[in-house]
């Protein structure tokens, strides 16, 4: 079973939120096309309690982007974003979701963040979405969304690392920033990840 990984297509990460992501917009399209070559289409959705310690509003004296320690592992600090129940927290109504199977929510305990779709920062919870997926008999993970070095990045990691053959599509993504970008593509090379840099050598590889 092929299935595509939707990550976090919500309205704070698009032009407008408060995380917005430059031309994240343009993905959606992207998606809403391909989707239907898939056997199975799951998302994730960031869900932060308003309170959630990653979120720079928490803390006193530090900035937007700081780089903090949190509970032992390093945390960026972010603008509010994704709070649970918001309208940045929910999926783009541009973006055909009716046949979306499952939806993995994380970030919701205050004290860790998640960018995995898999498994919290520290690797302590489980989403839950391994074993759907192996219940599914999904043998290959196809990941999009947002944003690429963050949520997609560590999905894509934790996807790879379980097994599944992963595949990062580079034409349905978009970074924060193009250097954070650079960097997880090296990495993921070295991971054995596939990277498919257009639509059309989908499937074909
Ligand atoms: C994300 C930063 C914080 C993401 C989520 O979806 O990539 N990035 N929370
Ligand atoms: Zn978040």
């Amino acid at each position: 079973m092929k299935a595509l990984l939707v990550v976090d297509l919500q309205y704070d990460f698009l032009p407008g939120g408060s995380l917005a992501v430059a031309q994240g917009d343009e993905i959606i399209p992207i998606i809403n096309r391909i989707q239907k070559d898939f056997d199975l289409v799951i998302a994730t959705q960031d869900w932060h309690p308003a309170n959630h310690k990653s979120f720079a509003s928490q803390h006193r004296d530090k900035n937007l982007f700081d780089l903090i320690e949190l509970n032992g592992i390093p945390q960026v600090l972010w603008p509010d974003h994704c709070v649970q129940g918001s309208r940045g927290a929910a999926f783009t109504e541009e973006w055909e979701s009716n046949n979306v199977a499952a939806i993995f929510r994380k970030g919701m305990n205050v004290e860790v963040d998640s960018y995995s779709g898999f498994y919290d920062n520290d690797h302590q919870n489980s989403t839950g979405l391994l074993g759907f997926l192996k219940d599914k008999n999904v043998t290959e993970l196809y990941l999009c969304g947002l944003a690429a070095e963050f949520c997609v990045y560590f999905s894509a990691k934790d996807s790879q690392e379980a097994g599944i053959k992963t595949f990062f599509l580079d034409f349905a993504t978009k970074p924060i920033t193009k250097e954070g970008l650079d960097k997880i593509k090296l990495e993921m090379s070295k991971l054995g990840i596939v990277i498919v840099v257009d639509e059309e050598e989908l499937f074909f590889n």
